[in-house]
C-alpha cells in the first residue's frame, strides 16, 4: 500500500522553513521522526536478505581447495561463509542467521574455545570428524545434527577418516552482535579434557520417548547434544505413516530439547522434513529467516515468487515474511530437507506470524 495520503501516515510536505528547522535539529543529534517514521514502521516486514541457492557442486570444489591454502592453526576455523548480497555487512545469509561450510583433512584438529553465539553442524560427508562439546565427544556421519550452546567449550577434528570431512555450520553470531552481547574465549589448554563417555548425551537423552527419572540437567539448551540421521529419517518415516502432514511443509519434525519439548537452543531451532514421491505443498508465510539443506533427494521451491531447483546438500534460504513452497521432483522416492531458524527469537518475543498462500490454490507460479 502507498504510504502516501493514508491517515495516520507521515506526509509532511518538505518546506524551507522545514528543512532550516531539520537542520537545526541535526546540530543537537537530533531529528523529526516524521521524516523517517514510514521507513521504520513498514506495513509489514520487508526483509533485507533476498532468496538465495548455493549449490554444493559449484562450492564443494572450491571448499576443498581452502584445504591447500591455509591451516586450522593459522585461520581459527576453515570455513567458507554463505553470504547474501545485502546482508554481507553482518557475514548473515538470511536474516541474522550465519552459515558456512567448514573442511578438516583427516588427522585435523582444531583448538577448543567458547563464545556467546550458539552453533549447530550438518554433517554433510567424510568419516572420522568429531566435536568435543563441554568434555563430551560426539562422534559424527553423514547428515548428522549437532549443536554446541552458547557458552559451551567446543571443538572439532577428524580423526580415522581417509577423506576430508565437509559440515555445515549455523549460527546465530549476527544477532548477538547486533545485541551487542557477543564474548569471545580461546580454552587456556587449547583442548577440552574428555570427560564423559563418547556420545554420553546421546545414551542418556537420545531414546524415543524416554528421559531419565532423574535428569541431571539444568541448562538453557538441550541435553542431548548429537541427533543422528538414521533416528532422525526413521522418525519421519514413521510419522509419515500416520499421517499426512502439513499442507506447508509435508511431514515435518523439529530437534527438540527432550526435557521440555521446546527448541534444541535459546536462539536457533531446526527441523527435518520429509516430502513424499511427488508432493508438492502449499505456499506459506511466516516471520522468522530459514536456512534448508537438502538431506536428500531433488526437488525444487518457490521462494518470493522464484524458482530454484535444488538436490542433495545444496543450501537455501527463505527471508522472513516471503512466501514460500516445496515440491519433491522424484515420483519413486521420498526427499528430505533439514532447516535452521531463529523462530525460537520470534517466539520467545511474541513476533511469530504465519499466513496461508490463498490465490491460486496456494501456488506462486502455475
Ligand atoms: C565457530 O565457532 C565455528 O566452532 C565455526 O567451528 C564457524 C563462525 C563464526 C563464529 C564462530 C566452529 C564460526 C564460529
Amino acid at each position: 500500500m502507498p504510504d502516501d495520503n493514508v491517515p495516520g501516515r507521515a506526509r509532511v510536505v518538505d518546506t524551507p522553513e522545514l528543512a532550516a528547522y531539520y537542520g537545526a535539529l541535526a546540530q543537537h543529534e537530533a531529528g523529526a521522526l516524521w521524516t523517517v517514521a514510514n521507513d521504520i514502521e513498514p506495513w509489514e516486514p520487508k526483509p533485507h536478505a533476498i532468496p538465495m541457492l548455493w549449490r554444493y557442486e559449484v562450492l564443494r570444489p572450491l571448499v576443498l581447495q581452502s584445504l591447500e591454502l591455509v591451516r586450522p592453526e593459522d585461520a581459527g576455523r576453515r570455513v567458507v561463509m554463505l553470504l547474501n548480497p545485502r546482508r554481507r555487512n553482518v557475514s548473515a545469509a538470511v536474516g541474522w542467521l550465519y552459515s558456512g561450510l567448514q573442511v578438516m583433512k583427516p588427522g585435523e584438529a582444531a583448538s577448543a574455545h567458547r563464545h556467546m553465539a550458539s552453533a549447530l553442524r550438518f554433517i554433510i560427508e567424510g568419516s572420522g570428524a568429531y566435536t568435543i562439546v563441554d568434555g563430551e565427544r560426539l562422534t559424527l556421519g553423514a547428515n548428522d545434527f549437532v549443536i554446541t550452546p552458547n557458552g559451551t567449550w567446543h571443538e572439532h577434528g577428524n580423526d580415522g577418516g581417509t577423506s576430508p570431512c565437509i559440515w555445515q555450520d549455523g549460527l546465530d553470531i549476527p544477532l548477538i552482535n547486533a545485541l551487542e552481547a557477543n564474548f569471545y574465549e580461546v580454552h587456556p589448554d587449547l583442548h577440552q579434557r574428555v570427560g564423559r563417555p563418547i556420545n554420553a548425551s546421546h545414551l542418556s537423552y537420545g531414546n524415543v520417548a524416554l528421559k531419565p527419572l532423574e535428569p541431571d540437567w539444568r541448562k538453557p539448551y538441550s541435553p542431548l547434544l548429537k541427533f543422528g540421521w538414521d533416528n532422525t529419517y526413521d522418525a519421519l518415516r514413521r510419522h509419515a505413516a500416520a499421517t499426512t502432514g502439513s499442507p506447508f511443509d509435508g511431514v515435518a519434525m523439529e530437534y527438540v530439547n527432550p526435557l521440555t519439548g521446546g527448541p534444541v537452543m535459546p536462539t536457533l531451532g531446526a527441523q527435518m522434513q520429509l516430502l513424499r514421491a511427488g508432493e508438492h505443498t502449499c505456499a506459506h508465510r511466516h516471520t522468522g529467516n530459514v536456512l534448508y539443506h537438502v538431506a536428500k533427494g531433488a526437488g525444487h521451491s518457490v521462494i518470493g515468487g522464484q524458482r530454484f531447483d535444488w538436490k542433495e546438500h545444496d543450501i537455501f534460504c527463505v527471508p522472513s515474511w516471503t512466501w514460500h513452497e516445496h515440491a519433491n521432483a522424484l515420483s519413486s522416492d521420498d526427499a528430505c530437507l533439514f532447516s535452521f531458524n531463529d523462530f525460537p527469537v520470534m517466539r520467545s518475543l511474541a513476533l511469530y506470524r504465519e499466513e496461508a498462500y490463498m490465490p491460486n490454490d496456494g501456488h506462486q507460479i502455475s
